[in-house]
């Protein structure tokens, strides 16, 4: 999210230090925060352990070029939404048009004009900002803030994937309000959506920080995705959710809700055979579970 406070971190790529240091002084006056790699390697390397919002990429450097540093960049999933600005002394067409190929936003040649640069990275760095704005909307639930619905079909794949590959376990939780209908009609829609946020939150503060996820999978119902958990450590999971939600009462204006919620859980190991394991089998199995929790009473974890 684009955040006021936080200076952006700007990486220059370029052989020359004599270059580096000329750019480093104009950004550094900005308050960016300024990185530096020789050559396209180091570059690399950085990538992994810093987040850039901005890179300048010389392109004649010895053994990677920038064009080649730049289609790395753009292949990898961490990188591939950081803005990269040529800033080069190839200043003919055929080398700017390549530069744009390769996945530049913005292409300068080598002498620079300092004022110029510098509103070409500002305008840069504002994009990227709009853009990952945007980005985090379509992703997320306005009403609950956890990831929406289309943000499933786009995350769990993937979290499937991995755990197949790295022969390990992942659990999913499927979870619905009891009457939430009840809850509406009794106390109003405006109620029924703080609940909700309540709802969430309590989740959230119960499952592990950057690991666990939470998804709105339909409109009182979420799917909470384990990576790392074997069936048994979600049921117990599940288990804390529904006494802990049980037990509390929401305050809503002058109101004291309680609610009850049911639980469907499943998940794989290493053990499963990979053919059975699919996006489609697992949500279908933690909504049979659901299903069950709701007939033989609600307010209970089926596994
Ligand atoms: P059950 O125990 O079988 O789950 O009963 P229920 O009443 O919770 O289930 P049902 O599916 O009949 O009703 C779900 C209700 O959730 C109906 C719908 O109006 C309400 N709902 C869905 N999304 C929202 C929302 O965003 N805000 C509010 N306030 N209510 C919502
Ligand atoms: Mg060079
Ligand atoms: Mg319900
Ligand atoms: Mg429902």
């Amino acid at each position: 999210m684009s955040n006021d406070t936080k200076k952006d971190n700007i990486l220059i790529v370029d052989d020359a230090s004599l270059n580096i240091e000329m750019v480093a002084n104009i950004l550094r006056k900005e308050g960016y925060q300024m990185f530096f790699a020789r050559n396209g390697e180091t570059a690399l390397g950085l990538t992994k352990s810093v987040d850039f919002d901005l890179i300048l990429l010389d392109i004649v450097m010895p053994e990677m070029d920038g064009y080649k540093v730049c289609e790395i960049l753009k292949q990898n999933t961490k990188t591939k939404d950081v803005p990269v600005i040529f800033l080069t002394a190839k200043t003919d067409t055929e080398s700017i048009v390549k530069g744009f190929e390769t996945g530049g936003v913005d292409y300068i040649g080598k002498p620079f004009n300092p004022p110029e640069l510098l509103a070409r990275v500002k305008t840069h760095l504002q994009l990227r900002h709009a853009y990952e704005e945007i980005k985090l909307l379509s992703i997320t639930d306005s009403l609950t803030g956890c990831y929406n619905r289309s943000s499933i079909s786009e995350r769990l794949p993937r979290e499937i994937q991995r755990a197949r590959r790295y022969n390990r376990s992942l659990s999913l939780i499927l979870c619905d309000i009891d009457y939430f209908k009840k809850v509406n009609d009794t106390y109003g829609h405006q109620a029924g959506d703080q609940t909700l946020k309540k709802f969430v939150q309590y989740i959230q503060g119960m499952i592990r920080q950057k690991i666990d996820w939470v998804a709105r999978y339909g409109g009182e119902e979420f799917l909470i995705v384990l990576p790392e958990t074997d069936i048994r450590g979600a049921h117990c999971l599940a288990e804390r959710i529904r006494i802990y939600i049980s037990k509390s009462l929401i305050q809503v204006q002058k109101n004291e809700i309680r609610i009850t919620s049911s639980f469907g859980v499943t998940g794989f190991n290493s053990d499963t055979p990979h053919e059975i394991i699919s996006v489609e089998n697992i949500i279908r199995h933690s909504d049979k579970y659901l299903y069950q929790a709701k007939k033989e009473g609600r307010n209970r974890v089926k596994t």
